[in-house]
């Protein structure tokens, strides 16, 4: 049997996904990302690595519902504590495992002090090859990284609906900050116009 592999995923994300994510498939994006088994083949020419950041690899805009990507991590690299504004985020190990640092979201429940209080976290979480995971805002923030000094790691993530920005938290002050998320590069903007690179 023909293996189930990273362009199957993203023929049924966009068939599960054709009028946008709502509760009932939510479970199914999950189950559909857990069906998937990482085979380097499928994503490896999709790699970017910095020694500066963890990259960013737009595979999938889901017709607007949705926006599906590669993330490399390089040894020792994180993220800042950040929300998903109104949207879900879905991710899977496709190598190596990444950390997550799950925290109280301090938009949720205000914090009274003036001057702002450190960060809350509520749970440390390992997510190892083939793992998925789930989070919106009101489950709470959260700092993905790769504690490795050895090996990179890289993750699938379909956020839905997408966004550009998000907000940045100050670790010790709970302050938030907006920030673009940019792309490394963009795998659906066409080179050219020629039938070998049309979607
Ligand atoms: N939300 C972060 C990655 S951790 S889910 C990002 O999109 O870069
Ligand atoms: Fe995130």
């Amino acid at each position: 049997m023909e293996h189930y592999n990273l362009r199957n995923l993203q023929a049924d994300l966009r068939k599960l996904l054709a009028f946008g994510l709502d509760e009932d498939s939510v479970e199914k994006v999950k189950e559909l990302m857990a069906r998937y088994k990482s085979q380097p083949k499928d994503w490896q020419d999709k790699e970017i690595w910095s020694k500066k950041k963890y990259t960013r690899t737009l595979l999938d805009k889901g017709n607007g519902h949705y926006n599906l990507m590669i993330l490399c991590w390089n040894t020792g690299q994180e993220s800042p504590i950040h929300n998903h504004p109104n949207s879900h985020c879905f991710m899977k190990t496709l190598k190596g495992e990444v950390f997550e640092e799950l925290y109280k979201n301090p938009d949720m429940t205000p914090c009274e002090s003036c001057c702002g209080c450190k960060m809350e976290k509520i749970d440390d979480r390992v997510y190892k090859l083939n793992d998925v995971a789930h989070i919106t805002d009101a489950d709470g923030l959260h700092r993905l990284g790769n504690k490795s000094h050895v090996n990179g790691a890289v993750t699938l993530h379909l956020f839905s609906p997408p966004f550009s920005t998000c907000k940045k938290y100050d670790d010790d002050t709970g302050k938030s900050t907006e920030v673009p998320m940019g792309y490394d590069h963009d795998f659906t903007e066409q080179c050219c116009a020629r039938s070998c690179c049309s979607k």
